[in-house]
C-alpha cells in the first residue's frame, strides 16, 4: 500500500508522456503503473504530472553587493517558488570580501534554516579567492555539497580578475564542480554609464544604455576562451544576447564543457519597458538588461535548438519603495537603482503558455529546461527532476487548460509589484508536491516551512565530453 497516489493523469518526463499513476511510499517514487492503491490519493484526471521545476537561479535572503537586502527570504521565496511549479531551488550564498568561505555558508544555513517549504541548495558566490579559499575552503564547500562556484566579471566589489577566474575555473574542475558566471565587460559599462551620468541621463532607461550587447558578447567570449584553456566547465548565466548566444553554440559545437542560462525577461520583456512613465522603468532595471523584441525571438530559437541548458528566472525581489528600488530617493539615477526583477513564480507558468500552449517547443522540452537539465547540471539527477522508481516523489500537477491574468497577489512573495503584471497565460501548475508532502494543493498553500531541506549535491556529470586544455599547458607538470 502506497502513501499517497497521484492517480490518472499524464505523467511527462524529458523523454515520454503517458497514462498512468505515481505510488509514493516514505516519500519516494515507488510504483509507476495503473490502478495502484493508496493511504491518500490526488485525483490528477486531465490534468499533467511533471517532475517539479528546479530554479536554479535565484537570489533569496541575500545582500546585493551595494549592501541592499532581498525583499524575499526563505519563507516568502520558497512559497512564491512552489506556487510557480517548483519542488526546489537553488539561491546563491554569496560571499563578500574578508569574508570566508565557511562563515557565508552558515549563515545562509541560518537564513534557511526551518523557513523554507521545499528543498534547497546554494550556488556559491566567491568575491574573494584569497589563499585559504583556493587551498582549503573550496575544497570544505564541495565536501558540503556545494558543487558550483559563480564568479562575475562586473561589478568593483565582486568582479574577479581574469587571472583569479583562471584559478577558480582550474580549482572548481579539479573539484569536479562547475563555475558560473555573469559575464558583462566591467570596463564598458563603467566607461558609458560615466558618460551619462555626467551628460545628466540619469532616468532608468539609460541602465539598458549602460549595458550594451557588445558588454556582454566581449565577456562571454572572454569567458569561454579562459574555459577552453583549461579546458574546464562553465555555465554563463542570464545570456540575454543573440550574439552571446551564437557563441555559446558554436562553442557547444566545438563540444566544449560550454552550459547556458537564458530568463523570463529576456523572452517576454524589452526594454521599452524601461521608457514607462515616472520612475516606473526601475522596476524593470536588471543586468543584463532588457533587450529588443528582434532579440526575443533570435533567443527563442536558441531555447528551442538546446543553446540554453537551462531556463531560470534570476529571481531578485526588490520592491519599488525605499527598502528596494528606491533606496537612493525617488528619482535615483539608473546606476544606483537595485538590479533585478522578481519572477520565481511566473517562470513556469509563462514558459508552459507561450511555449508548450503556443506550439515554440514540446512538453517534453518544457521538462528539460523547468526541471531535467538543472538536476542534471548542478548534481541532483535522478534524486531530483525525474520521475523514476527511488527519486524524489518532488512532483507538479499543471492543469494546461486554465487561463489567468497575472496579479500581483499570484506571486506570493514579498513583493509589490510585478513585470508580467496583466499577462494572460495558459496553463498553471495546481498542485506541488515535495517528497510525497503536498506544498500546494489545488491552488492552496498547505506546506510546512520545516519541510524543505539542504540538498546536498553530486559533482558535475561530464559523460561523453571530451577535451583537453590549451596545448602551452603541460597539464601533469603545470599544476
Ligand atoms: N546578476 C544576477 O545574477 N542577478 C541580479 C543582478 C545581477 O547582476
Ligand atoms: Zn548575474
Ligand atoms: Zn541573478
Amino acid at each position: 500500500m502506497h502513501d499517497l497516489v497521484v492517480e490518472g493523469g499524464t505523467i511527462v518526463t524529458a523523454t515520454e508522456s503517458y497514462r498512468g499513476d505515481v505510488g509514493i511510499i516514505d516519500g519516494k517514487i515507488a510504483t509507476l503503473g495503473k490502478n495502484l492503491k493508496g493511504k491518500k490519493k490526488i485525483d490528477a484526471t486531465n490534468n499533467l504530472v511533471l517532475p517539479g521545476g528546479i530554479e536554479a537561479h535565484c537570489h533569496i535572503a541575500q545582500e546585493s553587493a551595494t549592501g541592499g537586502m532581498t525583499s524575499d527570504d526563505y519563507q516568502s521565496g520558497s512559497v512564491s517558488a512552489a506556487y510557480g511549479g517548483n519542488t526546489c531551488f537553488i539561491p546563491f550564498a554569496a560571499q563578500h570580501r574578508g569574508k570566508g568561505i565557511n562563515e557565508t555558508l552558515d549563515l545562509y544555513d541560518s537564513r534557511s534554516k526551518n523557513s523554507s517549504v521545499i528543498d534547497y541548495s546554494y550556488h556559491l558566490i566567491i568575491a574573494d579567492p584569497t589563499p585559504d579559499v583556493m587551498k582549503r575552503e573550496l575544497s570544505e564547500a564541495v565536501a558540503r555539497g556545494i558543487t558550483s562556484f559563480k564568479v562575475f566579471m562586473t561589478y568593483d566589489l565582486m568582479k574577479v580578475s581574469d587571472e583569479q577566474f583562471l584559478e577558480i575555473l582550474t580549482t572548481a574542475k579539479e573539484h569536479g564542480v562547475l563555475t558560473m558566471v555573469h559575464a558583462e565587460n566591467s570596463g564598458i559599462i563603467k566607461w558609458v554609464s560615466e558618460k551619462l551620468i555626467k551628460g545628466g541621463y540619469t532616468k532608468p532607461r539609460y541602465h539598458a544604455i549602460s549595458h550594451p550587447e557588445i558588454a556582454e558578447v566581449e565577456a562571454i567570449n572572454r569567458a569561454i576562451m579562459l574555459a577552453k584553456f583549461v579546458d574546464a566547465p562553465l555555465m554563463i548565466v542570464h545570456v540575454s544576447t543573440a550574439q552571446g548566444a551564437a557563441l555559446v553554440l558554436e562553442a557547444k559545437n566545438q563540444g566544449l564543457k560550454i552550459f547556458s542560462e537564458t530568463c523570463p525577461q529576456y523572452l517576454f520583456l524589452d526594454r521599452n519597458d524601461l521608457d514607462r512613465p515616472g520612475m516606473e522603468g526601475a522596476k524593470f532595471i536588471c543586468s543584463p538588461p532588457l533587450r529588443d523584441k528582434k532579440t526575443q525571438d533570435e533567443l527563442w530559437k536558441h531555447l528551442q535548438i538546446g543553446t540554453f541548458t537551462v531556463f531560470s528566472s534570476d529571481h531578485s525581489p526588490y520592491r519599488f519603495d525605499e527598502t528596494g528600488k528606491l533606496a537612493k530617493g525617488s528619482d535615483a539615477p539608473f546606476h544606483q537603482i537595485a538590479n533585478g526583477m522578481p519572477g520565481i513564480a511566473m517562470r513556469l507558468p509563462l514558459l508552459f503558455s507561450e511555449g508548450v500552449n503556443k506550439g515554440r517547443i514540446t512538453l517534453q522540452k518544457f521538462v528539460e529546461l523547468s526541471s531535467t537539465n538543472a538536476a542534471r547540471t548542478y548534481g541532483m539527477l535522478p534524486r531530483k527532476g525525474s520521475i523514476s522508481i527511488g527519486a524524489d516523489a518532488d512532483l507538479a500537477i499543471w492543469d494546461p487548460e486554465i487561463t489567468r491574468v497575472v496579479t500581483v497577489e499570484d506571486q506570493h512573495d514579498a513583493m509589490d509589484y510585478t513585470p508580467f503584471l496583466d499577462m494572460e497565460v495558459k496553463g498553471w501548475p495546481v498542485s506541488v508536491i515535495s517528497r510525497g508532502s503536498a506544498v500546494i494543493l489545488n491552488g492552496k498553500l498547505v506546506g510546512d516551512h520545516s519541510h524543505g531541506r539542504f540538498t546536498p549535491r553530486e559533482k558535475i556529470d561530464l559523460t561523453g565530453f571530451g577535451g583537453k586544455p590549451a596545448p602551452e599547458l603541460d597539464v601533469e607538470s603545470f599544476f
